[in-house]
């Protein structure tokens, strides 16, 4: 099972998981309510899903805490990525928020820019077992946004040696692994390692 109640985080979980064999129900689907995310990290926030969902189904369980990390606003919004979108889920509304601290920091050449997006994966087992990974992907915040592709703060991340924002790359390009793609974003990058600890 998958704790989330994300659906673009869903989606994405989905695919890194069907080459295994490994089917995954949403937490949203089983009914199960979100615990409140009271961790000082990504990796804690994640088990905290992870064991919360692997308690209430009785069933082995897969979180993913995650954010973007902006180096000029001193690692804001950070854990706190979701909570910047708002009820709402206004994404559109957290990117201009950035971008607003950004120009008042006088951030605008792309060195000021850097940021990375963190992703952190638990596995809870019933039992009380779990597995943790961290990995992150690199970039650059360009603005205006640009693409529709994926969820978030995509529109504005320019990973690394790319010249297509998360937003205007494919679900591949952003999260296929080897043979299909190159394992760029951070949860395909923790996955991988999560994959070579408990996944064959
Ligand atoms: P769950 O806790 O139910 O899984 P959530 O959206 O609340 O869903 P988080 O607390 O981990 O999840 O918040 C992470 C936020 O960081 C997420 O809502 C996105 O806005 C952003 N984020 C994480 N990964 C991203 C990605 O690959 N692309 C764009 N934005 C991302």
């Amino acid at each position: 099972m998958v704790a989330t109640h994300n659906p673009g985080k869903l989606a994405e979980m989905r695919e890194l998981l069907a080459p295994h064999g490994v089917e995954a129900i949403s937490a949203g689907d089983l009914g199960l309510g979100e615990p409140e995310e009271t961790g000082d990290s990504f990796r804690a926030n994640a088990a905290i899903k992870a064991i919360a969902a692997a308690k209430a189904a009785d069933l082995p369980a897969f979180a993913d805490d995650s954010g973007l990390v902006v180096d000029a606003l001193d690692g804001a919004p950070g854990i706190y990525s979701a909570r910047w979108a708002g009820d709402n889920k206004d994404f559109t509304a957290a990117m201009t928020r950035i971008e607003r601290l950004l120009q008042e920091r006088g951030a605008a050449a792309p060195d000021r820019r850097s940021a990375h997006f963190v992703s952190a994966l638990c596995v809870a087992w019933p039992d009380g077992h779990i597995e943790e990974v961290e990995a992150r992907a690199d970039g650059t915040l360009v603005w205006p946004p640009r693409g529709t592709a994926g969820f978030g703060y995509d529109p504005m991340f320019l990973p690394d040696g790319h010249t297509r924002t998360f937003g205007e790359m494919t679900s591949v390009e952003k999260h296929g692994l080897p043979p299909l793609g190159l394992g760029l974003s951070h949860r395909a990058r923790a996955f991988v390692k999560l994959a070579e600890i408990c996944l064959d």
